[in-house]
């Protein structure tokens, strides 16, 4: 059984730690792997996962023993595969001893989502380290030339279960406070900050089919505040403004999360982590694109858009488009929201077919483990 250790330190937000804790599961639960995962900031693991000990330097949750990433780094002797989770740098006395080891570890650098075409060129790539030392660049993503997305092995088969299960659905919604509403349409909103959120409002409130939205505590809330008009948000509180219910609820566990996206009928999301889960949720989306130097994310999200929205008619595929660019842009929600909703039909369908094509693609975890099993036959 191979020993793993994964690498995260917490740049700003909860991706990073979101990702690496998902993949760190995921080795340990399907992979058969022993994982260490090396955090720099358990408070933030804390939020996905409550049962987290901030002050431990060592804990085991869910079969992974999670470490605190301390500044003077102790000795330890490395494990069989090192994961560096998005360019973080690796303690350089653990780099010595990882090349003093008498067989080497497999080292990866594990990099950032991507839908641009470039990655495919790059992922697999070695970087020659000093010492000998083998490393490689691993890129997840949407095509078949890259390592895929994390994707735990009954997470389908759950999310249809619970999908088709009303009083599933009902009950966890009723244990977030969403009492059910005849008819209404369910939104769940995670966004960085976004000047656009009030058109987008404006046009639920308007609109003449009730809409519920859910939102988790986040950087969303300043204006959300600004458009309600209210003093501080506090979770567990609602707001009715026309056909529009607002319900602010606490950041929930990891796994909550998940079932909060399979409940809603459109999912807004950011980032990385919970733009992934959402295309697992099979149901129409929103992203909100982490914001980069030099405006690089556009060319992700135009790349993404190219891959996701091929199979829609033009008509559709310019609603879906014109929507994403208003939001990325922070304005023009409301005509876009409009335009969205006269191809809704085509959007959730192909939502569906989008997630039932990705799943047929080995998953994130499954790639690394496979990619360790021809490093180490390359090797022998
Ligand atoms: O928090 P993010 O904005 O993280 C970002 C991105 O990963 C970005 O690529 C990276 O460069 C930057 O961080 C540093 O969005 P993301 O990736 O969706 O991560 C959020 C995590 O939080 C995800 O694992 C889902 C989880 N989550 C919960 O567990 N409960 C919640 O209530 C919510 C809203 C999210």
């Amino acid at each position: 059984m191979a020993c793993w250790d994964i690498f995260c330190t917490v740049v700003d937000n909860y991706g990073d730690i979101g990702v690496t804790w998902r993949l760190a599961r995921q080795l340990v639960a399907e992979q058969g792997a022993t994982v260490r995962l090396w955090v720099d900031d358990l408070a933030a693991l804390q939020r996905l996962c409550p049962q987290t000990d901030p002050a431990a330097a060592q804990q085991l949750i869910a079969g992974v023993t999670v470490c605190h990433w301390p500044a003077d780094w102790p000795a330890v002797e490395p494990a069989d595969v090192v994961i560096e989770a998005f360019a973080c740098h690796l303690p350089a006395v653990f780099a010595a001893a990882m090349a003093a080891r008498p067989r080497q570890p497999l080292w990866l650098n594990l990099e950032y989502l991507s839908a641009e075409a470039w990655v495919g060129g790059c992922h697999g790539l070695p970087s020659p380290q000093p010492g000998g030392l083998q490393k490689f660049f691993f890129f997840p993503g949407f095509r078949a030339d890259t390592g895929g997305l994390l994707r735990e092995g009954d997470l389908l088969a759950r999310r249809q279960a619970f999908q088709a299960d009303a009083q599933a659905r009902q009950a966890f919604l009723a244990g977030l406070g969403v009492p059910p509403l005849a008819g209404a349409r369910l939104i769940s909103l995670f966004a960085y900050e976004n000047p656009g959120l009030g058109e987008w409002l404006d046009v639920l409130a308007a609109g003449s089919r009730p809409t519920q939205l859910l939102v988790p505590q986040g950087r969303i809330l300043g204006d959300l505040q600004r458009w309600l008009g209210e003093g501080e948000l506090l979770p567990g509180h609602g707001w009715q403004r026309g056909n529009l219910r607002i319900h602010l609820l606490p950041f929930l566990r990891q796994e909550d999360y998940d079932l909060l996206l399979w409940a809603c009928d459109f999912n807004a999301v950011r980032g990385e982590d919970s733009f992934v889960r959402a295309q697992w949720a099979a149901r129409p989306l929103l992203w909100h694109i982490y914001e980069q130097d030099e405006q690089a994310h556009w060319d992700k999200l135009e790349a993404f858009l190219a891959l996701y929205l091929a199979e829609l008619s033009p008509a559709a595929a310019s609603a879906v488009a014109g929507l994403w660019r208003a939001w990325n842009a922070g304005q023009g929600m409301g005509e876009s929201w409009l335009a969205l909703e006269q191809v809704w039909p085509q959007v959730a369908e192909q939502a569906e077919r989008w997630a039932a094509q990705q799943a047929s693609r080995p998953d994130l975890a499954a790639a690394l483990a496979e990619f360790y099993r021809n490093w180490l036959s390359c090797a022998a």
